[in-house]
């Protein structure tokens, strides 16, 4: 037996990563890479200290209550850690690491890449040329979209990655709004020339487009409701890099068959039973531009991802405190709960 830290690793993960693992750690990894059911977790988690998740292994208070005492530390590799029930392993005596930082900037560029692609078309572009073969050439009249300089956007959630969505979109010459849990300094507001907003709802009244970049918490749940899709602008639209469940889904999909709403742009949505059939006929007719779950999907990123989860495990490992621990945080503002 070696005194290498013994980890689980559910899916698979970058070459490089799983290669350094194997020899920092005595390392399992789910080979097939499919999602692992509890009972398979459980049971590759035996005798092992750290278990390192993403965001489709679902450890609920149950699966905690049930892993072996040797399970210390959960690392998720990723930044959004909602698939674990933080306050279960928090009672447990757990430590609960992520990823942050190493994914903001690419994360922010998908988000820029689909806030264009509605307004500019970009999807239908492509599809008549490829899939339809139906491209008749220039014409003055032809494939005109809608400026996005000028426009107004409104964060939701102003961390890191609302904070680089706001400085690309800035470059851009949006306006900026936000609504956050907390104000950011005027050293941050003012290079930005962002406006911020205290409440939620009278933002949503003035925005073009509002876009999420909040974790997803009990407080965020629902955070664009349907009561609340109905204070936007008539023709604004919804941006989504960060997770379905922030959004009513049906909501917003009546809104946008009714013309209520121009659109969303969605790399996130609801995919328990499969995708909604009305979004992919959105999609379809290029009201909606849906991407799987891509934001922060580089190669570059990935590898960085896996590079934190090293250092979260053996800083942990070593005694010392994980540089990327997950603590708890305040609330919301009751007015923006859901
Ligand atoms: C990851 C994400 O693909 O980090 C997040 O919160 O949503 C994505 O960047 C995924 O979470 C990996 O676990």
């Amino acid at each position: 037996t070696s005194s290498k830290p013994k980890i689980l690793v559910t899916r698979r993960l970058p070459e490089t990563i799983e290669a350094r693992m194997a020899t920092l750690f005595e390392t399992d990894v789910n080979e097939t890479d499919q999602t692992l059911t509890a009972d398979d977790i459980l049971a590759g988690v035996e005798g092992k200290d750290v278990l390192v998740s993403t965001i489709t292994d679902r450890i609920d208070a149950d699966l905690i209550a049930r892993l072996p005492q040797s399970v210390r530390l959960i690392a998720q590799f990723g930044n959004g850690v909602d698939n674990i029930d933080l306050e279960a392993a928090w009672a447990a005596g757990l430590t609960v690491t992520n990823t942050p930082s190493v994914l903001t900037e690419d994360t922010a560029d998908m988000a820029m890449a689909l806030m264009l692609a509605l307004p500019r078309r970009l999807v239908e572009g492509t599809q008549v040329l490829l899939r339809d073969r139906s491209w008749a050439g220039w014409s003055p009249t032809s494939m005109l979209g809608s400026r996005l300089r000028g426009k107004a956007l409104g964060i939701v959630g102003m961390g890191r990655i609302g904070t680089a969505v706001a400085q690309r979109a800035r470059a851009f010459g949006l306006n900026i709004h936000y609504f956050s849990r907390n104000r950011r300094p005027p050293g941050v507001e003012e290079p930005l020339g962002a406006t911020y907003w205290p409440e939620l709802e009278p933002m949503l009244e003035a925005v073009d487009i509002v876009s999420l970049h909040t974790p997803l918490t009990r407080d965020t749940t629902n955070i664009l409701s349907a009561e609340r899709l109905d204070r936007m602008k008539p023709g604004a639209y919804v941006l989504n890099v960060s997770r379905p469940e922030l959004v009513d889904e049906v909501a917003l999909i009546e809104r946008i068959e009714s013309g209520r709403l121009a659109g969303a742009a969605l790399d996130v949505f609801d995919n328990r039973r499969g995708i909604n059939p009305r979004l992919l006929a959105l999609a379809e007719t290029n009201q909606v531009v849906l991407t799987g779950h891509m934001a922060s999907a580089t190669l570059e990123a990935r590898i960085e991802m896996g590079e934190t989860v090293i250092v979260n495990i053996r800083t942990f490992m070593d005694g010392h405190q994980p540089p990327h621990r997950i603590l708890p945080e305040k609330p919301l503002p009751k007015s923006a709960r859901g």
